[in-house]
Formats: C-alpha cells, structure tokens, sequence
C-alpha cells in the first residue's frame, strides 16, 4: 500500500499559485475537502502525497508493478546504462553508473546540498528575493524561470531513487522542510526530439538534464552561499513533483500529454527545482488555453505508441483532476526496441505547441486562447504543415534515426 492509500499524514496548505475555485465546474465539499484549481487544474485539498517507490521508474524495481512481473517489461536504456551494459556512450555519460566520475548528471546529483554561509543576505522583502532569483536562475542557465511556495502535496513520502550519488536510501522519509520553490526550465532542440523516437532525442534528454541540473545546482549553491538553506531537485536526486510546482511558478499549464506545456516551447522543456526556506512571492498560474486546446486536439493520445495517454475525460487522481498516464506502458515502449531506440518523446514532437519560437507560432498560441474555437482548425492545420506523426530523417554524431544505432552490439566497454 502506498503513502497515499493509507492517507496524508502532512496538511497540505493552500500555497502559491492556488486559487480557491468558485466555479461550479467542479464544486464539491461534501468529502470536507477544499475545492481549488492549480493553475487550470482542479484539486481537491489537502492533496495526496506519493512515495518516489510508487513511480513508473521505481515501481519496477522495487517490485510495485501493477498487473505484470517486473521481469516482464523490457529494460530501457537508461537502466542498462546504468549497470554498465548499454553500447551507447552518450547514454552511459548522461545515464551510466557503473564509472560514475564519466556520468555528469550522476555527479551533479551529488552536488544537490552543501553547507550554508552563516552571514544571511538580508533581500528587503519577498517580491525582491522572487525577482533576484528568478534573474539568477535565467544567468546560470535556465530559458525559463519561476517562483511558489511549496506545498507539501508535491513533496514524496519516502524516497525511491537508488542513485550512487544521492545521501539518501530507498525507502527513507523525505523530510525537506522548505517552503518555497523556484522552478527552473531548459528547453531541448527541435530537431533533435523531432527525431523521436531514437538515440538521438534520447541524447538530448540526457543533455537538458545536464544544462537543467547545472543552473538547478548552481541557484541552490548560490543561495547558500547568501545564507539561506537550498536543495537542488534534479534527475538521479529530487525529492518533489516538478510538474505541479513548474505550474505554480506560472512557467505553463498541464496537458493532456501529463506534463507541462509552456507557452514559448510548448512541452519541450526539462524541469528542475531549488527549494529553500527563503521567503518567496508566489508568481501567478498562467492560463494560456491549454487545457481547453487539449480537450479537442487529442494528437499526443492518437500517436502514442503505447496508447498510454487517454483519448477521454480528466479523471480524480490523488487530489487532482487531470488525464491519467499509463506510466508502466509508456516505460515498456523505450525498452522495446533497444537497437533502434532508448526513450521517447513522441507526445513531446507531435504537440502543436512544441514549434520553433516563430512570430506565426505565438500568433496562433494567442490567438486560440481568445477564441478556442479555433483549435480544430489550427490542428488541422499543423497537421497540414508539420504531419500527423511525423518522423523526419535526422542524422547525428554518427547516428541516424532511420537505422539501428551504430552502437548497438556486443558490450562496448
Ligand atoms: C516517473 C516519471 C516518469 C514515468 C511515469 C510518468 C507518469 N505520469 O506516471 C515515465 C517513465 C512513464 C515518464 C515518462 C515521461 N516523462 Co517523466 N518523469 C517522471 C518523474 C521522474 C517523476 C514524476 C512522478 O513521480 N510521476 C508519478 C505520478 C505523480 O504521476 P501522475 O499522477 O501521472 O502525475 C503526473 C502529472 O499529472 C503531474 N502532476 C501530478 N500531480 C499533479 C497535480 C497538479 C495540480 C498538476 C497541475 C500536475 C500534477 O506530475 C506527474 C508527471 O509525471 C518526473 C520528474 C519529477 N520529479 O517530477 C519526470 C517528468 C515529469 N518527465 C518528463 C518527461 C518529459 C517525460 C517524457 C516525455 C519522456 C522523456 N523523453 O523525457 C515521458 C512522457 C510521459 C507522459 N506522457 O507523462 C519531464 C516533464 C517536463 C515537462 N515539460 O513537464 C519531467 C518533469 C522530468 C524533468 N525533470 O524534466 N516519466
Ligand atoms: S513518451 Fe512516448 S510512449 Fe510515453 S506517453 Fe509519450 S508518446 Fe507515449
Ligand atoms: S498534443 Fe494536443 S492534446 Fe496533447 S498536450 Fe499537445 S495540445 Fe494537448
């Protein structure tokens, strides 16, 4: 049983970024809990907090898996890079743990906490530290930057992670104590994802996580070093959802396709968080039109490959109204044909959001907001222009994503 069925032991504040709902959308209270949105998505508080065990990643190790053997669902390539067996180098620096001092983002998982300098840099108030932050966040590296308290909701229960690097062990309680967050995004190239799936978008992953985790490391360094207390939340080593506090920080709306969607670079972005007890302004939750667009463009769900993205209504999960991911499905299709590819992005490449920063793009993205009507044609469109499911050739390093990888083969190490 997860955390979350046997119930929330923490309250969960209405934090920034939360709005209570008067709408009789979704009106409720007869289970006593608040009714609220998170940008655009309903919550019912106090949210449900999750176990990092209890999370497609961790689920399978930890024997958790729903409806199958563990067994039975393929190793991706991550997971092989990091038992030293993947033939892919680029995976094994981003990924690998079996030379941990060649995997950068195993080493910057180690970099997440430090010591605090005992003078605290006074900010005069909130609303400045929020701005100075955000400023630093954006110079370290980040496109796009954001600040919101922490509710506790989108902090783990325990820990799932097995990294090398992390201080933490599976399985321990995650006590974090902060209460604000700055949430960080890198954008990944288009051409790269638009290569979906392959290694070569699965290279680019490894690289944002790499450019995210850096600036993410470097803020919460940099906070420290002004004497306040700050954790980096980065892959290998986080301890909160990067989702919902990324639409708390006004960085973007929830999609359909479970993740966010942002205005400039649509889905195509890496996440990372810094969280401190530096008091923070909350910025405002965005409403750029998504959900509304999502509600009738259904692209991510159609091409799929392992339909793991609903075509259907949002449902209740764990405190939020949203479209539920079929997690497991999604992370048996990267291992399923390991000579051709290690991950995917396809619901990334496919969204009509994820184009290049044009003017006509952030015409059309303002344009449907006023008037959702247009979503279907501007689907139509896109499917004109762009394809329904496109896959064009790209080459790379050596790599071409209408052949196997050139790495594929007997262990290259
Ligand atoms: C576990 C995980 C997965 C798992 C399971 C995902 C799932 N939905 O069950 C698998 C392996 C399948 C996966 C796949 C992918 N992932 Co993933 N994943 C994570 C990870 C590490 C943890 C999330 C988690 O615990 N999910 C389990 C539960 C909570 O999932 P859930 O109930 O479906 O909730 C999801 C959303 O609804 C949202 N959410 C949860 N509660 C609430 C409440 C509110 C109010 C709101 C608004 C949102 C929200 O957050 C969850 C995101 O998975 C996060 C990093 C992080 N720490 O957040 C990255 C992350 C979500 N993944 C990411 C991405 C991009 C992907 C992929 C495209 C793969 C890729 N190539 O990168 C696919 C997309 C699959 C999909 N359609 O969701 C990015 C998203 C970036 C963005 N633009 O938002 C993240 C943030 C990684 C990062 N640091 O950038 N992922
Ligand atoms: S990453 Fe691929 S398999 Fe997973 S949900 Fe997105 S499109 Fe489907
Ligand atoms: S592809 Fe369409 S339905 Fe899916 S997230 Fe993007 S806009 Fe929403």
């Amino acid at each position: 049983m997860t955390a979350a069925e046997q119930g929330n032991p923490f309250r969960s504040g209405v934090g920034g970024g939360v709005t209570v709902s008067q709408s009789s959308d979704f009106p409720g209270g007869e289970d006593g809990r608040r009714r609220a949105t998170i940008g655009t998505t309903p919550v019912r508080q106090p949210l449900e907090r999750i176990d990092q065990r209890d999370n497609a990643f961790w689920r399978r190790k930890h024997g958790l898996v729903r409806g199958a053997e563990p067994a039975a669902i393929p190793r991706r390539a991550e997971e092989q890079a990091a038992d030293g067996e993947a033939g892919d180098p680029l995976q094994r620096i981003f990924f690998g743990e079996e030379r941990r001092a060649n995997c950068l983002n195993e080493q910057l998982a180690g970099m997440v906490d430090g010591p605090c300098r005992p003078e605290q840099h006074g900010f005069g108030s909130p609303e400045v530290a929020s701005r100075h932050l955000t400023e630093a966040a954006l110079f370290l590296g980040a496109d796009l930057a954001g600040c919101c308290e922490l509710d506790e909701g989108f902090v783990y229960t325990h820990v799932g992670h097995e990294s090398g690097a992390a201080s933490e062990r599976a399985g321990e309680p995650v006590e974090l104590g902060h209460g604000y967050a700055i949430v960080l995004a890198a954008e990944m190239d288009y051409r790269l994802i638009s290569s979906s799936p392959s290694y070569i978008d699965a290279a680019e992953v490894g690289a944002a996580y790499v450019r995210v985790g850096l600036a993410a490391v470097s803020l919460a360094a940099y906070l420290r070093e002004l004497g306040w207390p700050a954790r980096a939340h980065i892959v290998r080593n986080e301890q909160v959802l990067q989702v919902p506090l990324a639409v708390q920080a006004g960085l973007g709306e929830l999609g359909r396709n479970g993740f966010l969607v942002t205005a400039r670079y649509g889905p195509r972005v890496r996440l990372a968080t810094v969280t401190t007890n530096l008091p923070l302004t909350p910025a405002k939750p965005v409403n750029l039109g998504v959900e509304a667009f999502c509600r009738r463009c259904l692209k991510c769900a159609d091409c799929c490959p392992s339909r793991s993205i609903p075509a259907g209504e949002p449902e209740w999960v764990r405190g939020a109204q949203k479209w539920r991911i079929e997690g497991d499905d999604c992370l048996a299709f990267w291992g399923s044909a390991p000579e051709r590819w290690g991950n995917c992005n396809v619901c990334i490449k496919v969204c009509p959001w994820n184009k290049p920063d044009t003017w006509w793009h952030a015409w059309a993205a303002a344009a449907v907001r006023r008037l959702p009507g247009l979503t279907r044609p501007l689907v139509l469109l896109d499917d004109l222009i762009y394809g329904r499911n496109p896959r064009p050739r790209v080459t790379f390093l050596g790599y071409d994503n209408r052949k196997p990888s050139p790495w594929v083969g007997p262990k290259q190490s």
